[in-house]
């Protein structure tokens, strides 16, 4: 597929042919809470997508001030579209027009589909002109292990290896069991003895639970959700979805 398939008048505004719903659209692992930063006066209210399960078109955004300082990644980006982004993985340039944060779970099926079918596809078509960010989002209510892998995908980052844990856990060929997670480790390369010191411990259950906390933020509940700059799109779509949506911004329409 390249570009010339997709259709670059096409409206982010209507509902996209929805792949099955997922039945992993569950609630997540907390409650919504109250819209953060005290309230709806600050609300930018941003024009969402059609989106699967019947939730609506309309979005209303929640934007909160730049996070209080923590240290930033070795990306050195702290936000995106208004999400607190320290730490996160990120692949692409700094400049690039279009960013995409990934709300995501290494155990989601759907997560899984997107990212071995659709994520490659948009990589290719779209290259510099997207930049990646994932923010962890386990359902540990319906995915148990994956906190795990969770917790795993951290300590790959800490390597310098997150997207090649990334494609690895999506790709099939590993469960989230502790060898399970071992065995990804080893296949990509990571340092085997600091790997499992780092899952062991736990070392960044609190990066984790920093990527939770902005979940909650923004009422996500179900994955994968992506934020594609201001628009939100949610659910395993196809690469024509989300096509739309980036040959809109960068169109300027
Ligand atoms: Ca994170």
């Amino acid at each position: 597929m390249d570009d010339s398939t997709l259709n670059p008048d096409a409206t982010p505004l209507e509902p996209e042919p929805a792949e099955p719903a997922p039945s992993a659209f569950e609630p997540g692992p907390a409650e919504p809470t109250p819209a953060p930063g005290g309230g709806v006066g600050r609300a930018a209210t941003l024009v969402g997508l059609g989106v699967l399960m019947g939730l609506g078109a309309g979005w209303l955004l929640f934007r909160e001030e730049p996070g209080t300082a923590r240290a930033g990644g070795e990306s050195g980006v702290t936000e995106a579209h208004g999400i607190d982004v320290t730490n996160d993985p990120v692949l692409g340039a700094d400049d690039a027009p279009i960013t995409i944060v990934e709300f995501s779970d290494f155990d989601c099926p759907f997560c899984s589909r997107f990212a071995s079918q659709t994520a490659p596809v948009l990589r290719r078509n779209y290259g510099d002109r997207v930049r990646w960010i994932f923010v962890n989002l386990p359902l540990t209510s319906i995915h148990p292990r994956a906190y795990d892998a969770a917790l795993g995908g951290e300590c790959a980052h800490e390597q310098d290896m997150f997207w090649e844990w990334y494609d690895a856990m999506f790709s099939g060929q590993f469960d989230s069991s502790r060898d399970g997670l071992r065995d990804a480790a080893r296949h990509i390369g990571l340092e085997g003895d600091r790997f499992a010191q780092c899952l062991d411990e736990a070392d960044f259950a609190s990066e984790v639970a920093a990527d939770l906390r902005e979940a909650q933020k923004y009422y996500i509940l179900g994955t994968p959700t992506f934020y594609i700059n201001d628009y939100r799109l949610e659910g395993a779509q196809p690469p024509e979805a989300f096509a739309a949506v980036i040959d809109s911004i960068l169109s300027g329409s």
